[in-house]
This record gives C-alpha cells, structure tokens and sequence, in this order.
C-alpha cells in the first residue's frame, strides 16, 4: 500500500498585478481566474484554484486577488493556507497590499512560505538585487526571514523550476492539517452542475469527507447528507484534510448555501455570535476603542462585530489582549481559530487573532475567573482548561457540551475528563450524558447534606427520617436532581445515611424517646387496646395524656406507623389485636352459620353499637374480608 499523498494548500499573496495569477498557471497549466470579468479586465477578482502533484506532494494553489477591494475575498482564501507564496513584482518591489497580505498570513499564523520575485524578465541585475535587498529587509524577524527568495518569470520561464522544487522543498516542512479530528470544512463557493445539483467547494481544515455521509450545516444546523465528493477536479472515495474539495450535496438548493457557511460533523457543534478572542493590533494600526466596530473575517465567514476590550478602555499599535466579539451574524468558530480585523473606513486591515472561547459567558465586571480560562486555552492545556470550565460551571457541565465548546475530538475529551477525576479536581455524576461536577463543590454538598439530616434528627426527635424533597430544597438552589441523587447514594455507601423509603436518615437513627414520652406512647396503645372494639374518641385518649398536644400527636403518628394502631376513618382508630379478634370471629362464625351474615347478627356478633359496626363494616368491606350483597355481608 502507497502512502497517501501529502495534501498542502499554496496561497498566493501579493500587491494587484504582480504576477500572481500568471505565476500559477506557470505551475500548473490552469489559469486561476475563471470569471468572464476577470478575463475582460486582466485582474483577479475572486479566488481562483489549480493543482500541482510533484514528489509525492500534492499541491493545492489558492490564488487570490490583490486589489485593495477585493482583500475580503483574499481573506476567504487565506484562511486555509499551509504554507504561502509571497510575490512581489521585480520591477515593483513592495507595495501597499504586498504589506496587507503579508499581514494578513501572519496573523492568521501561517508557519511557511516562499518568495517569489516575478516579472523578473523585465528588470536588470542591479535592479533585480535591489528588489531582493527590500523584500529580506521587510521580512526580517518574520516567518519568511529564512526562506527562499526565487526571482522568475512566468514569461520566459526562468526559475519555475527552481520555484517548483523550493514548493515541495517547504511544503515537506509543513505539519499538515491533521484528518483524525473531526470534519469541517468553510465554505467558499456554492452552486448547481447541471446533472449534480448542488455543489460547495471549499479548502478542508480538519477530518474528512466521503459519499453518503451525514454532514451539518451552520449556522443554520441543518443535516445533510453528502452525495458525492471531489478533490483537485477527480470524483474521490473521501476527502482529507489540507484539500481543496468540492462537495455534492443531496436535499438542498444552492441558493441557500453561502460563503462563510460550514459544512462539519453533525450534533458536536453550535454557531455562535459571542466569542472569546486574544487579540492582537497591527504595528500601525490606528488606536481601537472599547466596543469599535470592526470587520471580523474568520474561514470564509465575514461580518460585523463590536469589540469589547477586557479590563481597558483602548488597545494601542502593535499591543495584545483579551477581548469579547459580538458578532452581527451567527459562524461556527473553535478555539484555535484565527481571525482577521479590518476597520470600516478606510477599508485596512488593521489586527486579529485566535478564539479562545466560542461560548462565554456575557461579559460582567470581575473578569478575574474568565482570564485565567482565557490563559489555559492560549497554553492549550486542555486538562487545565476542562478543570476551569467544570469548576466555573454553576450547576455542572454536561458532557456533550464539550466539543463545541472545545473543538476537541471525543479521545481528547475523555483524557481531559479522566486526568481531572483521577486528580480529584472533578466529579463525574451518570445522568442521560455524564454530568462533570467541581469536586469541592460535590464535597461541600455532601457535607451540608449530613449536616442537614443530623439537624433534622435533633429537631425531630420523633420523626424517623427527613423526606428526599425536603432535604432537597433546603440545598443549593437549582441543584440538578442527578447530583443530588450522587450526593445522597455516596454518603448512603460511605454508611452514613440510610434510605427507608421517600425518607432520608442518619445511618443506625432510630426515634429515641424521653422516659415520660415511651410512658405516654404505652398508655396511648394501652387505651386503644383494652377498649377493643368499643374505641374511645383520640381526643380523649391524648387528653389524658400528662404531656403537651404536639409530643402525643406525633407518638400517635409512631403508633400509626408501626402498625400497632390502624385508622379505619378519620376519626376511628383501632388497635391491631382488636382486628385482629373480629377477622378470627367472623371465620369461626362462618364456619358454625355459613357465609352470610347482616348487620344486627354483626352488632350482636361484636357486642359493638352501629355507630361502630358500619365503619367497621366497610372497613372490611375494602380489606376484602367481606363484601356487600344487599343489606348483608358475604364473608370471603
Ligand atoms: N513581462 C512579464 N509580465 C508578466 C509576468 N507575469 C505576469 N505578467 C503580466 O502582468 C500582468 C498581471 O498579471 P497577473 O498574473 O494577472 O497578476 P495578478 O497578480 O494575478 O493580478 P491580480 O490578481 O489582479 O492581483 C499581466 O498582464 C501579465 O501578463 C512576467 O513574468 N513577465
Ligand atoms: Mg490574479
């Protein structure tokens, strides 16, 4: 089996006319600029593609317009670029947008490139070292200090094939997007092939892409499925990361599908309009206010966005912060991104950056919390980062929050969740997706838990246990039930409560009663039990009592609650050796007579007078004992 092909995108950069467009078609055989007007004028006014495969490396060329209108459409095709290649005109030497671009790819932090001077053709020796000597002077201290400088020209040919090898000579030094994260790709173009339908095209920055898969689309989160694919102009199995891709979509007219859109995996993300950004002011650039309103360009996306500094009032030339972005539009970002400013009028590029946070919280004085998030993320120290946003979570985060939070594939979050619970930093509570508590916040819990069932036992002597809600309301407001469910389960392990039924109760509590209570308790049952089925009225039993109403109310509950008495009607209670006689009679009975039975028989049965026998008489009536046919009973 062939190793695949290494898949790199090339982007040109440079001031309008300097050679971009004829350089790649130099390359490659295809012209990049495809529009009728673009033909007519001579100039490059949207992207334009061509591919190159050298030595096992496949190149994907981005060609991009340089004139300063169409910086917005240079953006769209910069923000996929691997590694760029930087022309400047011989006879030209740098310009306004050779500054722009070149700005542009460092701050959307592009590692590699090349440089090429063309036109060379039309300039002499001396000239030609000049244009060298401005260009290593421009781009000294920056990520193009080192690499190589090719003066060419697409007219006569001279050192294309020089250019070709140092292409491939960088492109082995680039890492590559990585294809085992998850599938997104921004979309730059969308439109209809008569025969296909619908078709995106657009570079591919992470995972892949294959027939029949189910894709997502933002900001709307519809879910597509994708119908067929290509890559560098050939009907392919699958797409990879680092190509240029088009992508035949089923069930949607193109009409609806825009630059600035993305297609990525379905269920793990969510559009957004507020984000969290480090962000950096170009040396130069005009001073930015707190909450200016700036052009914001991230992938293919572009829209409004009013900027708002963290802690300070104004972001000078050549400084960094944090800062919130309130978007005027809905775009999928994750943290890592980079991301472009450029300021209404004039119309310059002027700073950016990376997201940090796709999801944050609205922005509230104190931000001392947020920052130190901010700070784990530009480390990118993702157990640091998953730590900081349980312990921040107010009420637990739930795991299929994660990834659009994060951007981290479902291995990267499972380690970050594995590392935080073996440090004892989070607690995973099982709930319908796994629950990521604060570890102190869990233990503080448990703790107030305990503390509220032993008050409850102190105030409530009597009683033999606190009921699950009660217990529940007098804890955190809006305390997920799951949590509280783990808190009680943990300590009910750790033998320290106990469950008897909807009842929540220290381990081994038991209702203790005063020595003049267990006397009362025992007259009560005594009363009840000696007047067999002739009752006496409860009032006058706890009447009689030498303690207050409150304490022997609540001994007649435990009396209830143990079964020793029975309550036949509200007002009728019973002792349990007295029902249990009348269910003995009423068998011998049925033995001696027969099934039937009325009610004076019953009266003369029992001893007991009507005001007894028909309460009684129902009461049995329910337990199935008997039952009622006209005016007598059938014993069962
Ligand atoms: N003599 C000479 N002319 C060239 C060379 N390369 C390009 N040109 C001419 O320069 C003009 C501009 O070339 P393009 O390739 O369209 O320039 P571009 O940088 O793509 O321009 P935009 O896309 O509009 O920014 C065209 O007329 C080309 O024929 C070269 O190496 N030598
Ligand atoms: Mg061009």
């Amino acid at each position: 089996m062939s190793t695949p092909a290494k898949n790199i995108i090339v982007g040109t950069a440079g001031h309008i006319d300097h050679g971009k467009s004829s350089l790649v078609e130099a390359l490659t055989g295809t012209h990049p600029d495809r529009l009728e007007e673009e033909k007519r004028r001579g100039i490059t006014i949207d992207l334009g593609f061509a591919f190159l495969a050298s030595e096992g490396v496949q190149l994907g060329f981005v060609d991009v317009p340089g004139h300063e209108r169409f910086v917005g459409n240079m953006l769209a095709g910069a923000a996929g670029v691997d590694l760029v290649m930087l022309v400047i005109a011989a006879d030209e030497s740098l310009k306004p947008q050779t500054r722009e671009h070149f700005d542009i790819c460092r701050l959307l932090g592009v590692q590699h490139g090349l440089v090429a001077l063309t036109k060379s053709d039309l300039v002499d020796r001396d000239a030609l070292d000049l244009v060298r000597l401005e260009a290593e002077e421009y781009l000294r201290g920056s990520f193009l200090e080192a690499s190589p400088m090719v003066a060419v020209s697409a007219r006569t040919g001279a050192g294309l094939e020089e250019l070709k090898k140092a292409l491939v000579g960088q492109a082995a030094r680039v890492p590559g997007k990585d294809a085992r994260r998850d599938f997104r790709l921004p979309i730059d173009r969308a439109f209809a092939i008569k025969g296909f339908g619908t078709v995106i095209t657009g570079t591919l920055t992470s995972g892949h892409v294959a027939p029949e898969d189910e894709v997502e689309l933002f900001p709307s989160g519809t879910r597509l499925r994708v119908r067929g694919v290509q890559s560098g102009g050939r009907f392919v199995e699958r797409a990879a990361a680092g190509q240029r891709t088009a992508v035949n979509l089923a069930g949607i007219d193109h009409h609806l599908l825009r630059r600035g859109m993305t297609l990525a995996a379905p269920g793990r993300y969510r559009a957004t309009r507020r984000i969290d950004v480090q962000l950096e002011l170009l040396p130069g650039a005009p001073k930015l206010k707190h909450r200016a309103q700036v052009h914001f360009h991230s992938g293919s996306f572009e829209a409004m966005a009013e900027v708002a500094l963290l802690g300070r009032a104004e972001l000078l030339a050549g400084d960094r912060t944090f800062a919130q972005l309130k978007l005027h539009e809905s775009v999928l970002v994750l943290p890592g991104d980079r991301f472009i400013i450029r300021q209404s009028s004039p119309r310059i590029t002027i700073g950016g950056g990376t997201v940090l946070d796709p999801m944050p919280r609205r922005l509230r004085a104190g931000e001392a919390p947020r920052q130190a998030y901010l700070s784990a993320v530009e480390r990118r120290d993702r157990t640091e980062m998953l730590g900081t946003l349980v312990e921040r979570s107010l009420f637990g985060l739930p795991r299929k929050g994660i990834a659009a939070r994060t951007g981290w594939t479902d291995p990267e979050i499972d380690e970050a969740v594995r590392d935080n619970a073996s440090a004892k930093r989070i607690r995973v509570v099982l709930a319908d997706s796994p629950l990521l508590y604060p570890a102190a916040a869990f233990d503080e819990l448990k703790r107030k838990v305990a503390d509220r069932v032993e008050r409850f036992h102190r105030e409530n002597p009597l009683r033999p246990g606190i009921p699950r809600e009660e217990l529940r309301a007098a804890l955190a407001r809006r305390l997920r039930p799951e949590i509280f469910r783990s808190v009680v389960e943990e300590l009910v392990v750790e033998r320290k409560l106990e469950l008897a039924g909807e009842l929540v109760k220290r381990a081994g509590a038991e209702v203790s009663l005063l020595p003049e209570e267990v006397k009362a308790k025992a007259e009560i049952e005594a009363a009840f039990a000696s007047a067999g089925l002739a009752v006496p009225s409860v009032k006058e039993v706890l009447a009689k009592l030498s303690i207050e109403a409150r304490r022997s109310e609540k001994l007649l509950q435990l009396l209830l609650r143990d079964k020793a008495l029975l309550r036949v009607t509200p007002e009728l209670i019973f002792h349990r050796d007295a029902l249990r006689d009348l269910r003995g009679k009423l068998a011998s009975y049925k033995r001696a007579k027969g099934e039937r039975i009325s009610v004076p028989v019953f009266k003369d049965l029992t001893g007991i007078t009507r005001k007894y026998a028909i309460p009684l008489l129902e009461y049995l009536d329910r337990e199935r004992v008997t039952r009622r046919q006209g005016d007598e009973r059938v014993i069962l």
